[in-house]
Protein backbone atom coordinates (compact mmCIF):
# COMPACT_ATOMS: atom_id res chain seq x y z
CA UNK A 1 0.00 0.00 0.00
CA UNK A 2 1.43 2.99 -1.15
CA UNK A 3 2.21 6.58 1.20
CA UNK A 4 -1.20 8.43 -0.19
CA UNK A 5 -3.05 5.34 0.23
CA UNK A 6 -2.11 5.28 3.98
CA UNK A 7 -2.21 8.79 4.60
CA UNK A 8 -6.05 8.81 2.70
CA UNK A 9 -6.80 5.95 5.55
CA UNK A 10 -5.22 8.03 8.62
CA UNK A 11 -6.95 10.59 7.43
CA UNK A 12 -10.65 8.59 7.31
CA UNK A 13 -9.93 7.99 10.89
CA UNK A 14 -9.50 11.05 12.13
CA UNK A 15 -12.91 12.17 10.79
CA UNK A 16 -14.76 9.05 11.85
CA UNK A 17 -13.70 9.48 15.35
CA UNK A 18 -14.21 13.22 15.04
CA UNK A 19 -17.84 12.45 14.12
CA UNK A 20 -17.94 9.82 17.35
CA UNK A 21 -17.08 12.97 19.20
CA UNK A 22 -13.90 11.73 20.34
CA UNK A 23 -11.65 13.88 22.04
CA UNK A 24 -9.91 16.25 19.66
CA UNK A 25 -6.11 15.29 20.56
CA UNK A 26 -6.93 11.34 19.20
CA UNK A 27 -8.78 12.91 16.28
CA UNK A 28 -5.89 15.29 15.84
CA UNK A 29 -3.55 12.60 15.68
CA UNK A 30 -4.32 10.75 13.08
CA UNK A 31 -4.67 14.06 10.64
CA UNK A 32 -1.37 14.81 11.54
CA UNK A 33 0.03 11.40 11.58
CA UNK A 34 -1.37 11.58 7.53
CA UNK A 35 0.04 15.14 6.63
CA UNK A 36 3.15 13.61 8.29
CA UNK A 37 3.21 9.95 6.24
CA UNK A 38 2.05 12.09 3.06
CA UNK A 39 5.39 14.56 3.73
CA UNK A 40 7.77 11.84 4.41
CA UNK A 41 11.06 12.07 1.86
CA UNK A 42 11.59 8.36 3.05
CA UNK A 43 10.19 5.32 1.31
CA UNK A 44 7.30 4.47 3.62
CA UNK A 45 7.70 0.10 2.39
CA UNK A 46 11.42 0.89 4.05
CA UNK A 47 10.52 2.72 7.27
CA UNK A 48 8.52 0.09 8.12
CA UNK A 49 10.49 -2.94 7.27
CA UNK A 50 13.17 -1.40 9.02
CA UNK A 51 10.80 -0.44 12.05
CA UNK A 52 12.19 2.93 11.38
CA UNK A 53 8.63 4.15 11.41
CA UNK A 54 8.48 4.32 15.18
CA UNK A 55 10.98 7.29 15.39
CA UNK A 56 9.63 9.54 12.90
CA UNK A 57 8.33 12.18 15.14
CA UNK A 58 4.78 12.51 14.83
CA UNK A 59 4.07 8.67 15.08
CA UNK A 60 3.70 7.27 18.70
CA UNK A 61 3.28 3.53 19.51
CA UNK A 62 0.17 3.02 18.28
CA UNK A 63 0.41 4.93 15.20
CA UNK A 64 3.38 2.89 13.90
CA UNK A 65 1.69 -0.53 14.59
CA UNK A 66 -1.74 0.78 12.33
CA UNK A 67 0.84 1.78 9.69
CA UNK A 68 2.66 -1.57 10.17
CA UNK A 69 -0.34 -3.16 9.52
CA UNK A 70 -1.36 -1.37 6.49
CA UNK A 71 1.52 -1.80 4.76
CA UNK A 72 1.96 -5.07 4.97
CA UNK A 73 -1.11 -6.86 4.39
CA UNK A 74 -2.92 -3.75 2.68
CA UNK A 75 -5.32 -3.52 5.37
CA UNK A 76 -6.34 -2.36 8.89
CA UNK A 77 -8.55 -3.93 11.19
CA UNK A 78 -8.88 -1.57 13.56
CA UNK A 79 -10.21 0.91 10.33
CA UNK A 80 -12.48 -1.95 9.12
CA UNK A 81 -14.56 -2.25 12.34
CA UNK A 82 -14.59 1.80 12.95
CA UNK A 83 -15.98 2.05 9.43
CA UNK A 84 -18.92 -0.86 9.76
CA UNK A 85 -20.03 1.19 12.83
CA UNK A 86 -21.46 4.26 11.44
CA UNK A 87 -24.68 4.21 8.88
CA UNK A 88 -23.09 3.27 5.25
CA UNK A 89 -24.92 6.51 4.24
CA UNK A 90 -22.67 8.92 6.39
CA UNK A 91 -19.68 8.22 3.42
CA UNK A 92 -22.02 9.31 0.79
CA UNK A 93 -23.35 12.49 3.09
CA UNK A 94 -19.32 13.65 3.21
CA UNK A 95 -18.81 13.24 -0.26
CA UNK A 96 -21.24 16.42 -0.83
CA UNK A 97 -18.90 20.01 -1.05
CA UNK A 98 -19.11 21.62 2.22
CA UNK A 99 -20.25 18.85 4.20
CA UNK A 100 -17.61 17.73 6.52
CA UNK A 101 -17.25 15.43 9.44
CA UNK A 102 -18.73 18.57 12.02
CA UNK A 103 -21.72 19.10 9.69
CA UNK A 104 -22.60 15.11 9.49
CA UNK A 105 -22.35 14.80 13.10
CA UNK A 106 -24.55 17.68 13.54
CA UNK A 107 -27.06 16.19 11.05
CA UNK A 108 -26.69 12.42 12.26
CA UNK A 109 -27.53 13.90 16.23
CA UNK A 110 -29.92 16.35 15.75
CA UNK A 111 -32.19 15.28 12.44
CA UNK A 112 -31.17 11.49 12.54
CA UNK A 113 -30.10 12.03 8.65
CA UNK A 114 -28.22 9.20 7.78
CA UNK A 115 -28.50 9.12 4.20
CA UNK A 116 -28.02 11.52 0.93
CA UNK A 117 -31.89 11.20 0.26
CA UNK A 118 -32.80 11.89 4.09
CA UNK A 119 -30.75 14.80 3.50
CA UNK A 120 -31.68 16.14 0.26
CA UNK A 121 -35.62 15.94 1.96
CA UNK A 122 -34.05 18.08 4.83
CA UNK A 123 -33.10 20.66 2.67
CA UNK A 124 -36.02 21.07 0.03
CA UNK A 125 -38.49 20.78 3.43
CA UNK A 126 -36.59 23.82 4.69
CA UNK A 127 -35.66 21.74 7.66
CA UNK A 128 -32.03 22.38 7.95
CA UNK A 129 -32.50 26.01 7.97
CA UNK A 130 -33.60 25.82 12.26
CA UNK A 131 -30.73 23.72 12.98
CA UNK A 132 -27.91 25.41 14.83
CA UNK A 133 -24.89 26.47 12.69
CA UNK A 134 -26.80 25.87 9.81
CA UNK A 135 -28.65 28.28 7.89
CA UNK A 136 -31.17 28.83 4.51
CA UNK A 137 -27.28 29.69 2.18
CA UNK A 138 -26.11 26.46 4.15
CA UNK A 139 -29.47 24.35 2.79
CA UNK A 140 -29.17 25.84 -0.44
CA UNK A 141 -25.30 25.11 -0.79
CA UNK A 142 -25.89 21.35 0.16
CA UNK A 143 -28.75 20.68 -2.03
CA UNK A 144 -26.46 22.39 -4.99
CA UNK A 145 -23.93 20.06 -4.23
CA UNK A 146 -26.12 16.83 -4.05
CA UNK A 147 -27.38 17.74 -7.01
CA UNK A 148 -23.69 17.86 -8.32
CA UNK A 149 -22.92 14.44 -6.28
CA UNK A 150 -26.03 12.95 -8.51
CA UNK A 151 -25.06 14.10 -11.54
CA UNK A 152 -21.57 12.99 -11.33
CA UNK A 153 -22.08 9.67 -9.32
CA UNK A 154 -20.97 7.55 -12.38
CA UNK A 155 -17.97 9.32 -13.42
CA UNK A 156 -14.45 9.02 -12.11
CA UNK A 157 -11.16 11.39 -12.11
CA UNK A 158 -9.10 10.55 -14.87
CA UNK A 159 -6.32 9.98 -12.20
CA UNK A 160 -8.33 7.71 -10.21
CA UNK A 161 -9.57 5.69 -12.96
CA UNK A 162 -6.07 5.47 -14.61
CA UNK A 163 -4.40 4.23 -11.14
CA UNK A 164 -7.53 1.35 -11.40
CA UNK A 165 -7.07 0.40 -14.54
CA UNK A 166 -2.79 0.37 -14.71
CA UNK A 167 -3.02 -1.95 -11.58
CA UNK A 168 -5.06 -4.50 -13.81
CA UNK A 169 -3.14 -3.88 -17.39
CA UNK A 170 0.08 -4.70 -15.43
CA UNK A 171 -1.19 -7.65 -14.62
CA UNK A 172 -2.04 -8.97 -18.36
CA UNK A 173 1.44 -7.54 -19.57
CA UNK A 174 2.74 -9.97 -16.99
CA UNK A 175 0.98 -12.81 -18.86
CA UNK A 176 3.14 -14.81 -21.41
CA UNK A 177 -0.62 -15.91 -23.17
CA UNK A 178 -0.94 -12.23 -23.47
CA UNK A 179 0.73 -10.87 -26.53
CA UNK A 180 -0.45 -7.18 -26.30
CA UNK A 181 -2.83 -4.89 -24.26
CA UNK A 182 -3.57 -1.57 -23.71
CA UNK A 183 -5.65 1.15 -21.80
CA UNK A 184 -8.48 2.24 -24.82
CA UNK A 185 -11.94 4.32 -24.09
CA UNK A 186 -11.77 7.65 -22.94
CA UNK A 187 -8.77 7.07 -20.21
CA UNK A 188 -6.16 6.49 -23.69
CA UNK A 189 -8.13 9.72 -25.06
CA UNK A 190 -6.82 11.39 -21.58
CA UNK A 191 -10.38 12.78 -20.86
CA UNK A 192 -10.62 14.64 -17.33
CA UNK A 193 -13.30 12.35 -16.62
CA UNK A 194 -14.37 9.32 -17.41
CA UNK A 195 -17.50 6.57 -16.83
CA UNK A 196 -15.22 3.44 -17.37
CA UNK A 197 -12.16 1.55 -17.91
CA UNK A 198 -11.58 -0.07 -21.51
CA UNK A 199 -8.93 -2.65 -21.88
CA UNK A 200 -7.86 -4.30 -24.93
CA UNK A 201 -6.15 -7.45 -25.15
CA UNK A 202 -4.38 -9.10 -28.42
CA UNK A 203 -4.61 -13.13 -27.44
CA UNK A 204 -4.79 -16.64 -29.06
CA UNK A 205 -8.79 -17.73 -29.08
CA UNK A 206 -7.31 -20.53 -27.12
CA UNK A 207 -6.33 -18.66 -24.21
CA UNK A 208 -9.12 -16.29 -24.36
CA UNK A 209 -11.34 -17.69 -21.54
CA UNK A 210 -8.32 -18.48 -19.30
CA UNK A 211 -7.45 -14.66 -19.67
CA UNK A 212 -11.12 -13.48 -19.22
CA UNK A 213 -11.29 -15.50 -15.64
CA UNK A 214 -7.91 -14.63 -14.51
CA UNK A 215 -9.29 -11.06 -15.22
CA UNK A 216 -12.28 -11.44 -13.19
CA UNK A 217 -10.79 -12.83 -10.13
CA UNK A 218 -8.38 -9.73 -9.80
CA UNK A 219 -7.83 -8.92 -6.36
CA UNK A 220 -9.40 -4.93 -7.47
CA UNK A 221 -12.96 -6.31 -8.54
CA UNK A 222 -15.50 -6.37 -6.32
CA UNK A 223 -18.25 -8.10 -8.58
CA UNK A 224 -18.65 -9.35 -12.05
CA UNK A 225 -21.69 -8.24 -14.19
CA UNK A 226 -20.49 -10.77 -17.22
CA UNK A 227 -18.12 -13.03 -18.29
CA UNK A 228 -18.52 -14.10 -22.04
CA UNK A 229 -16.24 -15.70 -24.70
CA UNK A 230 -14.13 -12.37 -25.66
CA UNK A 231 -15.62 -10.37 -23.23
CA UNK A 232 -16.01 -9.78 -19.28
CA UNK A 233 -17.37 -6.51 -17.57
CA UNK A 234 -17.05 -5.84 -13.54
CA UNK A 235 -16.87 -3.44 -10.49
CA UNK A 236 -13.91 -3.13 -9.47
CA UNK A 237 -13.57 -2.21 -5.61
CA UNK A 238 -13.91 1.79 -6.28
CA UNK A 239 -17.21 1.95 -8.07
CA UNK A 240 -15.95 1.75 -11.39
CA UNK A 241 -16.99 -0.28 -14.33
CA UNK A 242 -14.31 -2.11 -16.25
CA UNK A 243 -14.29 -3.84 -19.78
CA UNK A 244 -11.98 -6.30 -20.94
CA UNK A 245 -12.10 -7.69 -24.95
CA UNK A 246 -9.78 -10.38 -26.23
CA UNK A 247 -9.17 -10.29 -29.54
CA UNK A 248 -6.93 -12.45 -32.20
CA UNK A 249 -3.68 -10.20 -33.17
CA UNK A 250 -5.05 -9.65 -36.68
CA UNK A 251 -7.70 -7.78 -34.84
CA UNK A 252 -6.33 -6.05 -32.22
CA UNK A 253 -5.18 -2.88 -33.86
CA UNK A 254 -8.29 -2.55 -35.27
CA UNK A 255 -10.25 -3.42 -31.84
CA UNK A 256 -7.94 -0.75 -29.78
CA UNK A 257 -8.72 1.77 -32.61
CA UNK A 258 -12.47 1.07 -32.17
CA UNK A 259 -12.70 1.22 -28.37
CA UNK A 260 -10.38 4.20 -28.12
CA UNK A 261 -12.63 6.07 -29.87
CA UNK A 262 -14.19 8.68 -29.55
CA UNK A 263 -17.56 7.84 -30.87
CA UNK A 264 -18.20 10.92 -33.29
CA UNK A 265 -13.86 10.32 -34.65
CA UNK A 266 -14.97 6.94 -34.86
CA UNK A 267 -18.05 7.89 -37.32
CA UNK A 268 -15.97 10.39 -38.98
CA UNK A 269 -12.99 7.61 -39.98
CA UNK A 270 -15.73 5.26 -41.37
CA UNK A 271 -17.17 7.51 -43.43
CA UNK A 272 -13.78 8.04 -44.91
CA UNK A 273 -13.02 4.42 -45.34
CA UNK A 274 -16.08 4.62 -47.04
CA UNK A 275 -15.25 7.12 -49.49
CA UNK A 276 -12.51 4.83 -50.44
CA UNK A 277 -15.22 1.67 -51.13
CA UNK A 278 -13.19 0.10 -47.88
CA UNK A 279 -15.64 -0.88 -44.47
CA UNK A 280 -13.80 -0.48 -41.03
CA UNK A 281 -15.00 -2.25 -37.84
CA UNK A 282 -13.40 -3.23 -34.88
CA UNK A 283 -12.13 -6.72 -36.71
CA UNK A 284 -10.47 -4.82 -39.78
CA UNK A 285 -11.24 -3.55 -43.05
CA UNK A 286 -13.56 -5.29 -45.73
CA UNK A 287 -14.60 -4.90 -49.07
CA UNK A 288 -17.62 -2.24 -48.76
CA UNK A 289 -20.91 -3.94 -49.80
CA UNK A 290 -19.20 -7.21 -48.84
CA UNK A 291 -21.54 -8.83 -45.96
CA UNK A 292 -20.48 -8.09 -42.61
CA UNK A 293 -18.18 -10.92 -41.24
CA UNK A 294 -15.86 -12.08 -38.78
CA UNK A 295 -12.48 -13.89 -40.25
CA UNK A 296 -9.48 -13.74 -42.28
CA UNK A 297 -11.19 -14.03 -45.94
CA UNK A 298 -12.57 -10.48 -45.48
CA UNK A 299 -10.40 -9.00 -43.57
CA UNK A 300 -8.78 -7.48 -47.11
CA UNK A 301 -6.18 -5.36 -46.20
CA UNK A 302 -3.72 -6.54 -42.68
CA UNK A 303 -2.83 -3.79 -40.63
CA UNK A 304 -0.51 -3.98 -37.39
CA UNK A 305 -0.72 -1.09 -35.84
CA UNK A 306 -3.38 2.08 -35.64
CA UNK A 307 -0.23 3.57 -37.85
CA UNK A 308 -1.37 1.31 -40.73
CA UNK A 309 -5.24 1.82 -40.32
CA UNK A 310 -4.78 5.13 -40.54
CA UNK A 311 -2.56 5.07 -43.59
CA UNK A 312 -4.88 2.75 -45.12
CA UNK A 313 -6.90 6.40 -44.86
CA UNK A 314 -4.53 8.36 -46.45
CA UNK A 315 -3.83 9.72 -42.77
CA UNK A 316 -1.29 10.44 -40.57
CA UNK A 317 -1.60 8.38 -37.23
CA UNK A 318 -3.92 10.64 -34.80
CA UNK A 319 -2.94 10.50 -30.98
CA UNK A 320 -5.82 9.75 -29.15
CA UNK A 321 -5.86 12.51 -27.12
CA UNK A 322 -6.98 14.50 -30.58
CA UNK A 323 -9.66 12.27 -31.44
CA UNK A 324 -12.76 14.13 -30.56
CA UNK A 325 -14.06 15.11 -33.84
CA UNK A 326 -12.25 18.13 -33.38
CA UNK A 327 -10.77 19.05 -36.89
CA UNK A 328 -7.95 16.55 -36.37
CA UNK A 329 -9.32 14.35 -39.34
CA UNK A 330 -8.96 17.48 -41.73
CA UNK A 331 -5.83 18.10 -40.17
CA UNK A 332 -4.13 14.82 -40.49
CA UNK A 333 -5.39 14.60 -44.15
CA UNK A 334 -3.87 18.49 -44.66
CA UNK A 335 -0.31 17.19 -42.96
CA UNK A 336 -1.07 19.59 -40.43
CA UNK A 337 -1.57 17.78 -37.00
CA UNK A 338 0.41 19.21 -34.10
CA UNK A 339 3.14 17.55 -32.76
CA UNK A 340 2.13 17.56 -28.87
CA UNK A 341 3.84 18.39 -25.88
CA UNK A 342 5.26 15.35 -24.02
CA UNK A 343 6.31 14.45 -20.94
CA UNK A 344 9.97 14.66 -21.14
CA UNK A 345 9.85 18.73 -22.40
CA UNK A 346 9.03 19.53 -19.09
CA UNK A 347 12.03 21.35 -17.33
CA UNK A 348 10.64 22.76 -14.44
CA UNK A 349 7.70 24.25 -12.77
CA UNK A 350 5.84 27.14 -11.31
CA UNK A 351 2.80 26.85 -8.89
CA UNK A 352 4.13 24.99 -6.04
CA UNK A 353 3.20 25.34 -2.19
CA UNK A 354 6.12 24.58 1.17
CA UNK A 355 5.71 24.25 4.65
CA UNK A 356 5.56 28.43 4.18
CA UNK A 357 1.87 28.04 3.50
CA UNK A 358 0.05 24.92 3.31
CA UNK A 359 2.26 22.79 2.11
CA UNK A 360 3.44 19.72 3.80
CA UNK A 361 7.27 19.71 2.38
CA UNK A 362 10.54 22.01 3.17
CA UNK A 363 11.87 24.54 0.59
CA UNK A 364 14.93 22.14 -0.07
CA UNK A 365 12.70 18.38 0.15
CA UNK A 366 10.63 20.05 -2.80
CA UNK A 367 13.47 21.51 -4.74
CA UNK A 368 15.20 17.49 -4.14
CA UNK A 369 11.82 16.42 -5.36
CA UNK A 370 12.08 18.72 -8.52
CA UNK A 371 15.73 17.37 -9.10
CA UNK A 372 15.27 13.84 -8.72
CA UNK A 373 12.70 14.35 -11.90
CA UNK A 374 15.39 15.81 -13.97
CA UNK A 375 14.10 19.61 -13.58
CA UNK A 376 16.42 22.74 -13.64
CA UNK A 377 14.34 25.31 -12.11
CA UNK A 378 10.81 25.15 -9.29
CA UNK A 379 9.23 28.00 -9.05
CA UNK A 380 7.64 27.94 -5.53
CA UNK A 381 4.41 29.92 -5.19
CA UNK A 382 3.01 29.91 -2.04
CA UNK A 383 -0.10 31.44 -0.57
CA UNK A 384 -0.55 35.07 0.33
CA UNK A 385 -1.84 36.41 3.31
CA UNK A 386 -5.38 36.65 2.45
CA UNK A 387 -5.67 32.77 2.12
CA UNK A 388 -5.53 32.80 6.25
CA UNK A 389 -6.99 29.38 5.49
CA UNK A 390 -3.99 27.69 4.26
CA UNK A 391 -2.04 29.91 6.30
CA UNK A 392 -1.40 32.29 3.55
CA UNK A 393 2.00 34.68 4.42
CA UNK A 394 2.44 38.09 5.19
CA UNK A 395 5.44 40.41 4.05
CA UNK A 396 7.83 39.09 7.27
CA UNK A 397 7.48 35.66 5.86
CA UNK A 398 7.57 36.13 2.37
CA UNK A 399 11.53 38.21 3.64
CA UNK A 400 12.11 35.23 5.25
CA UNK A 401 11.38 32.55 2.76
CA UNK A 402 13.05 34.49 0.14
CA UNK A 403 16.24 34.45 2.24
CA UNK A 404 15.66 30.46 2.70
CA UNK A 405 15.93 30.21 -1.15
CA UNK A 406 18.88 32.24 -1.71
CA UNK A 407 20.41 29.88 0.71
CA UNK A 408 19.00 26.97 -0.40
CA UNK A 409 20.27 27.91 -4.18
CA UNK A 410 23.77 28.36 -3.12
CA UNK A 411 23.72 24.36 -2.98
CA UNK A 412 23.23 24.63 -6.83
CA UNK A 413 24.90 25.02 -10.07
CA UNK A 414 22.59 23.68 -12.35
CA UNK A 415 19.33 24.08 -10.76
CA UNK A 416 17.11 27.06 -9.49
CA UNK A 417 14.80 27.73 -7.04
CA UNK A 418 12.32 30.09 -8.38
CA UNK A 419 10.59 33.06 -5.93
CA UNK A 420 7.38 33.28 -6.76
CA UNK A 421 3.96 34.06 -4.94
CA UNK A 422 0.41 32.96 -5.53
CA UNK A 423 -1.00 35.50 -4.38
CA UNK A 424 -4.69 36.42 -3.92
CA UNK A 425 -7.00 38.09 -6.17
CA UNK A 426 -8.94 40.16 -3.36
CA UNK A 427 -12.96 40.75 -4.27
CA UNK A 428 -12.00 44.67 -6.18
CA UNK A 429 -9.51 42.80 -8.52
CA UNK A 430 -7.06 44.47 -6.37
CA UNK A 431 -3.84 42.00 -5.59
CA UNK A 432 -3.13 40.70 -1.79
CA UNK A 433 0.17 42.53 -1.94
CA UNK A 434 1.41 46.09 -2.94
CA UNK A 435 3.80 46.16 -5.99
CA UNK A 436 6.30 46.85 -3.74
CA UNK A 437 6.22 43.50 -2.42
CA UNK A 438 5.16 42.12 -5.68
CA UNK A 439 8.50 43.33 -7.46
CA UNK A 440 10.51 41.16 -5.05
CA UNK A 441 9.48 38.24 -6.45
CA UNK A 442 10.80 36.51 -9.74
CA UNK A 443 7.50 36.03 -10.91
CA UNK A 444 3.52 36.17 -9.45
CA UNK A 445 0.70 33.84 -9.79
CA UNK A 446 -2.53 35.74 -9.31
CA UNK A 447 -5.58 33.48 -8.25
CA UNK A 448 -9.26 33.67 -6.89
CA UNK A 449 -9.76 31.74 -3.78
CA UNK A 450 -12.61 33.85 -2.13
CA UNK A 451 -16.07 35.43 -3.27
CA UNK A 452 -16.71 32.86 -5.85
CA UNK A 453 -20.30 33.70 -5.63
CA UNK A 454 -20.13 36.82 -7.84
CA UNK A 455 -21.77 37.60 -10.71
CA UNK A 456 -20.20 36.65 -14.60
CA UNK A 457 -19.84 40.33 -14.83
CA UNK A 458 -17.76 41.06 -11.24
CA UNK A 459 -15.88 38.17 -11.74
CA UNK A 460 -14.88 38.96 -15.19
CA UNK A 461 -13.99 42.18 -14.48
CA UNK A 462 -12.14 41.18 -11.20
CA UNK A 463 -9.74 38.80 -13.02
CA UNK A 464 -9.08 41.19 -15.89
CA UNK A 465 -7.56 43.70 -13.38
CA UNK A 466 -4.91 41.04 -12.24
CA UNK A 467 -4.27 40.19 -15.93
CA UNK A 468 -3.30 43.87 -16.71
CA UNK A 469 -1.25 44.07 -13.03
CA UNK A 470 2.27 44.24 -14.70
CA UNK A 471 3.69 42.29 -12.13
CA UNK A 472 1.26 39.32 -12.71
CA UNK A 473 3.41 36.53 -14.81
CA UNK A 474 0.58 34.24 -14.69
CA UNK A 475 -3.07 33.39 -13.19
CA UNK A 476 -3.53 30.31 -11.41
CA UNK A 477 -6.68 28.06 -11.87
CA UNK A 478 -8.99 30.29 -14.15
CA UNK A 479 -11.94 28.87 -13.10
CA UNK A 480 -11.62 27.43 -9.50
CA UNK A 481 -13.81 24.32 -10.32
CA UNK A 482 -13.02 20.98 -8.60
CA UNK A 483 -13.76 18.10 -10.66
CA UNK A 484 -16.81 16.33 -9.90
CA UNK A 485 -17.41 18.68 -6.94
CA UNK A 486 -17.77 22.07 -7.69
CA UNK A 487 -18.32 24.31 -11.03
CA UNK A 488 -16.40 26.85 -11.96
CA UNK A 489 -16.81 30.46 -10.99
CA UNK A 490 -19.51 32.00 -13.44
CA UNK A 491 -16.78 33.62 -15.37
CA UNK A 492 -16.42 34.86 -19.31
CA UNK A 493 -13.41 32.34 -20.18
CA UNK A 494 -12.83 33.65 -23.65
CA UNK A 495 -12.70 37.46 -22.71
CA UNK A 496 -10.02 36.82 -20.42
CA UNK A 497 -8.09 34.72 -22.28
CA UNK A 498 -8.28 37.39 -25.25
CA UNK A 499 -7.04 39.80 -22.30
CA UNK A 500 -3.78 37.72 -21.40
CA UNK A 501 -3.34 36.68 -24.64
CA UNK A 502 -2.98 40.08 -25.84
CA UNK A 503 -0.78 41.67 -22.83
CA UNK A 504 1.55 38.31 -22.27
CA UNK A 505 -0.13 36.97 -19.62
CA UNK A 506 0.13 33.13 -19.02
CA UNK A 507 -2.98 31.43 -18.16
CA UNK A 508 -1.47 28.22 -16.46
CA UNK A 509 -3.13 25.06 -16.92
CA UNK A 510 -3.18 23.66 -13.29
CA UNK A 511 -2.45 20.09 -13.42
CA UNK A 512 -4.01 19.31 -10.30
CA UNK A 513 -6.15 15.97 -11.16
CA UNK A 514 -9.37 17.31 -9.37
CA UNK A 515 -8.52 20.90 -11.53
CA UNK A 516 -7.36 20.47 -15.00
CA UNK A 517 -7.47 24.20 -15.70
CA UNK A 518 -7.75 25.56 -17.87
CA UNK A 519 -10.05 23.29 -19.67
CA UNK A 520 -8.02 21.11 -22.67
CA UNK A 521 -11.59 22.53 -24.91
CA UNK A 522 -10.23 26.38 -24.06
CA UNK A 523 -6.34 25.37 -24.36
CA UNK A 524 -6.48 25.91 -28.67
CA UNK A 525 -8.85 28.79 -28.98
CA UNK A 526 -6.20 30.33 -26.71
CA UNK A 527 -3.10 29.24 -28.18
CA UNK A 528 -4.99 30.67 -31.68
CA UNK A 529 -4.80 33.77 -29.69
CA UNK A 530 -1.24 34.01 -29.12
CA UNK A 531 -1.20 32.78 -25.75
CA UNK A 532 1.37 31.03 -23.81
CA UNK A 533 0.93 28.51 -21.36
CA UNK A 534 2.78 27.11 -17.93
CA UNK A 535 1.84 23.41 -16.49
CA UNK A 536 1.44 24.26 -13.06
CA UNK A 537 0.97 20.69 -10.16
CA UNK A 538 -0.30 23.30 -7.74
CA UNK A 539 1.92 20.32 -5.63
CA UNK A 540 1.49 20.40 -1.54
CA UNK A 541 4.03 17.64 -1.27
CA UNK A 542 6.69 16.15 -2.94
CA UNK A 543 4.69 13.21 -4.61
CA UNK A 544 2.57 15.89 -5.93
CA UNK A 545 5.27 16.95 -8.38
CA UNK A 546 4.64 14.77 -10.35
CA UNK A 547 0.82 15.52 -11.56
CA UNK A 548 2.68 17.50 -14.32
CA UNK A 549 1.85 14.64 -16.18
CA UNK A 550 -1.62 15.69 -16.13
CA UNK A 551 -1.66 18.60 -17.35
CA UNK A 552 0.31 17.32 -20.05
CA UNK A 553 -2.38 15.41 -20.94
CA UNK A 554 -4.68 18.42 -20.92
CA UNK A 555 -2.59 20.16 -23.23
CA UNK A 556 -2.02 17.49 -25.23
CA UNK A 557 -5.58 17.12 -25.19
CA UNK A 558 -6.13 21.03 -26.47
CA UNK A 559 -3.16 20.40 -29.40
CA UNK A 560 -0.73 22.44 -27.77
CA UNK A 561 3.17 21.80 -28.45
CA UNK A 562 6.63 22.00 -26.88
CA UNK A 563 7.11 25.80 -27.68
CA UNK A 564 3.57 26.45 -26.38
CA UNK A 565 4.05 25.98 -22.44
CA UNK A 566 7.01 28.27 -20.85
CA UNK A 567 7.94 25.15 -18.58
CA UNK A 568 9.39 23.20 -21.65
CA UNK A 569 12.07 26.04 -21.99
CA UNK A 570 16.04 25.55 -20.49
CA UNK A 571 16.49 27.56 -16.99
CA UNK A 572 18.59 30.36 -19.05
CA UNK A 573 15.45 30.45 -21.22
CA UNK A 574 13.18 31.05 -18.19
CA UNK A 575 15.39 33.61 -16.83
CA UNK A 576 15.82 35.53 -19.71
CA UNK A 577 11.53 35.58 -19.76
CA UNK A 578 11.34 36.06 -16.49
CA UNK A 579 13.94 39.26 -16.74
CA UNK A 580 15.96 37.83 -13.96
CA UNK A 581 18.99 38.04 -15.71
P1 LIG B 1 -16.65 7.01 -21.17
O1 LIG B 1 -16.43 5.59 -20.84
O2 LIG B 1 -18.05 7.43 -21.06
O3 LIG B 1 -15.75 7.93 -20.41
O4 LIG B 1 -16.26 7.26 -22.71
P2 LIG B 1 -15.69 6.23 -23.78
O5 LIG B 1 -15.32 7.03 -24.97
O6 LIG B 1 -14.63 5.38 -23.19
O7 LIG B 1 -16.99 5.40 -24.17
P3 LIG B 1 -17.37 3.86 -24.00
O8 LIG B 1 -16.68 3.23 -22.86
O9 LIG B 1 -18.85 3.84 -24.01
O10 LIG B 1 -16.91 3.19 -25.37
C1 LIG B 1 -15.55 3.05 -25.69
C2 LIG B 1 -15.34 3.36 -27.12
O11 LIG B 1 -16.01 2.38 -27.94
C3 LIG B 1 -15.92 4.66 -27.59
O12 LIG B 1 -15.05 5.75 -27.34
C4 LIG B 1 -16.09 4.43 -29.06
C5 LIG B 1 -16.47 2.99 -29.13
N1 LIG B 1 -17.92 2.88 -29.25
C6 LIG B 1 -18.77 2.51 -28.29
N2 LIG B 1 -20.04 2.51 -28.76
C7 LIG B 1 -19.96 2.93 -30.05
C8 LIG B 1 -20.92 3.14 -31.08
O13 LIG B 1 -22.12 2.97 -30.90
N3 LIG B 1 -20.45 3.56 -32.29
C9 LIG B 1 -19.13 3.78 -32.52
N4 LIG B 1 -18.73 4.21 -33.71
N5 LIG B 1 -18.21 3.59 -31.58
C10 LIG B 1 -18.61 3.17 -30.35
CA1 LIG C 1 -14.93 4.00 -21.38
CA1 LIG D 1 -16.85 0.89 -21.94
ZN1 LIG E 1 -4.62 28.24 -5.56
Amino acid sequence: MDKAHVADILDEIGTLLDIQGENVFKCRAYHNAARIITGLSDDLTALVASGAIRNVKGIGEALSDKITELVTTGRLAYFDDLKASFPPGVFEMMKIQGVGPKKVKVLLETLKITTVDQLAKACTEGRLETVDGFGKKTQENILAGIELLRKHSSQFLFSVAERAALTILRRMAERPDVLQCEIAGSIRRKKEVVGDIDIVVAAKKANAKKILSAFAAHESVQRVIAEGETKASVVLDIGINCDLRVVDPAEYPFALHYFTGSKDHNVRIRALAKTRELSLNEYGFSALGAKEARGKAKRIIPCATEDDIYRTLGLSLIPPELREDNGEVEASEAGSLPVLIEERDIRGTFHCHTTYSDGANTIAEMSEAARALGWEYLGLADHSKAAAYANGMDETRVRKQQKEIDLVNQNYTDFRILKGIEVDILATGELDFSDAVLSTFDYVVASVHSGFKMSEADMTRRILKAVSNKYVTMIGHLTGRLLLLREGYALNRHEIIDAAAGQGTIIEINAHPSRLDLDWRLCRYAKEKGMLFAINPDAHVVDGLADVRYGVGTARKGWLEKKDVLNTSTLREVERYLSLT
